[in-house]
């Protein structure tokens, strides 16, 4: 780490002391800083001090993005100075799968970055990336030389190269920052820009979420997403993939907004369990309140935004999710033909085979049985045999034998296999036996605060860009928020900005 940022560094914990929550040497984002409590004391934000924000007065309470940390500044005069690291990280979407995305400052999504409206904002990026890159501030009206298209408002920023990015902000609403390079759009990088409202928004909200949906294409085996590829086998909710996805913890009767970012290639339409909601904000700011109908999905189109807003008055662990069937799914790939789920696949085969080019038959047939789901186990690191039409009496006895006698993971507690004597003999089986039941349950896995008292085996079930909105009665919440408190305790207060302890140099 050199001198200059290190200087930067303290500066930044000066003002930003406390926003940030610490992180192991991987790289892998933890828990989000979560608690609002410490973003109160960020200068600039109209909230009052530190006390409890159920009953706080304030005009109102700043965004929290689960398993993303806020960005913190610092003050030069006037200007609130950002400072963003374009860079190669490693992000644990699911448990032990481990991926190798870009972001930024040590996270993808990176880091949300929260102003108020009127700002003088600077942003340095710096590029730690092998290759040029450039960055857009999506829907910013803001002069061209700060748009960052490369080629055309600049040039490239090169690898090691910095770009410094200034200006006032006079829109409001749930914006986002990405890399205008379209191939590095599906490695990840992309990150939430807050502008909070000069004028209050009516009626306050008491929580206010932030969730940012990206797909990979990250095959069996591999930890390189296949930006090229254009079916998506990873779905994340703020870099997570369902069960590893935190859930929204919410004090029954409290008004809540969730505000939805899409940067991938799909439109997501996402569903919210057990309440009626209302989009009272999109890309371009907030709607007027005429234009607010009921709804319990809404549609989040590429390069959009959605904020949705309810009363939670009705109590349980709902689930919030997109309602794409394959979205709600970890580790599908059926373009990989033969290459897993073979046993002996051998290397330095002849290129059709390598590629997984067939040469006769279809893709779904016994002979060339295409991966399905996370399998048996996390990462799909168990080969195994299974075709989505019927196998063959004998090749059907011999694989549910061995899916018998397999050894669950460490951590997932494999309940009984519930089919039928003679499901083998159905057309169609199996569809979801083998990847969505109590067998896939990790509860331990993903264990947190925040999944504290949730049915055990829930996590068999939830995949993709799904999560829980918590509506807990105020003893239930209060003891989540209790062990929130017990667990960030734990770790040491990291003065430092998010993704620095990495040593680039
Ligand atoms: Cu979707």
């Amino acid at each position: 780490m050199n001198k200059g940022r290190r200087a930067f560094i303290q500066g930044a914990a000066v003002v930003g002391a406390g926003l940030v929550a610490a992180r192991e040497a991987s790289g892998v984002p933890q828990q989000n800083v979560d608690d609002m409590h410490d973003m109160q004391i960020m200068p600039g934000m109209k909230t009052k001090g530190k006390k409890d924000t159920a009953h706080d007065n304030g005009p109102f309470v700043p965004v929290e993005t689960p398993d993303v940390p806020n960005l913190p500044f610092r003050m030069d005069g006037d200007i609130k100075e950002f400072h963003l690291i374009a860079e190669p990280v490693k992000q644990e979407i699911n448990p032990g799968r481990i991926v190798d995305v870009w972001g930024y400052n040590g996270s993808a999504p990176g880091p949300t970055i929260q102003v108020n409206q009127g700002d003088r904002v600077r942003v340095i990026v710096d590029n730690h990336l092998p290759e040029p890159t450039s960055m857009h501030w999506h829907g910013f009206e803001v002069p061209i030389e700060m748009d960052g298209a490369p080629g055309s408002s600049q040039e490239p920023i090169p690898p090691g190269g910095r770009f410094v990015y200034e200006f006032t902000l006079r829109q409001e609403g749930s914006y986002f920052y990405h890399s205008h390079m379209a191939m590095q759009e599906m490695m990840g990088m992309i990150g939430a820009f807050i502008m909070h409202p000069k004028q209050p928004y009516k009626p306050r909200v008491e929580k206010d979420f932030l969730i940012i949906l990206q797909e990979y294409a990250i095959l069996p085996n591999i930890t390189v997403p296949n930006s090229m590829n254009m079916e998506f086998n990873w779905l994340t909710f703020n870099g997570k993939a369902g069960p590893a996805t935190t859930p929204l913890i919410v004090r029954r009767g409290e008004r809540v907004r969730i505000r939805l970012i899409n940067l991938g290639m799909d439109h997501h339409p996402i569903h919210l369990h057990g309440h009626q909601f209302v989009v009272t904000g999109t890309e371009g700011g907030r709607q007027p309140e005429s234009t607010w109908g009921p709804g319990n999905t809404v549609l989040v189109g590429v390069a959009q935004s959605r904020d949705i807003e309810f009363v939670a008055n009705n109590p349980g662990d709902w689930m919030l999710h997109c309602h794409l069937p394959h979205h709600m799914m970890n580790q599908m790939s059926s373009n990989v033909g033969p290459m897993s789920r073979r046993p002996g696949m051998p290397a330095g085969v002849e290129m059709e085979r390598g590629m997984g080019i067939m040469k006769q038959g279809s893709p779904l047939s016994e002979e060339n049985g295409s991966s399905l789901g996370r399998g048996m186990g996390v990462g799909s690191t168990a080969e195994q045999l299974m075709a989505n039409t019927p196998l063959s009496p004998h090749k059907a006895a011999a694989a549910s034998e061995r899916q018998e006698k397999q050894e669950p993971m460490e951590g997932m507690h494999m309940g009984a296999l519930q089919v039928s004597k003679d499901a083998n003999a159905v057309p169609g089986f199996p569809q979801d036996a083998f990847m969505e039941s109590p067998m896939m349950a990790m509860d331990k896995m993903v264990d947190k605060p925040e999944n504290f008292g949730l049915r055990p085996g829930w996590s068999g079930f939830m995949q993709g860009m799904t999560t829980f909105v918590r509506v807990l009665p105020a003893d239930k919440y209060d003891q989540i928020m209790q062990l929130r408190e017990k667990q960030r305790g734990k770790k040491p207060m990291q003065m430092d900005m998010p993704g620095m302890e990495h040593h680039h140099e």
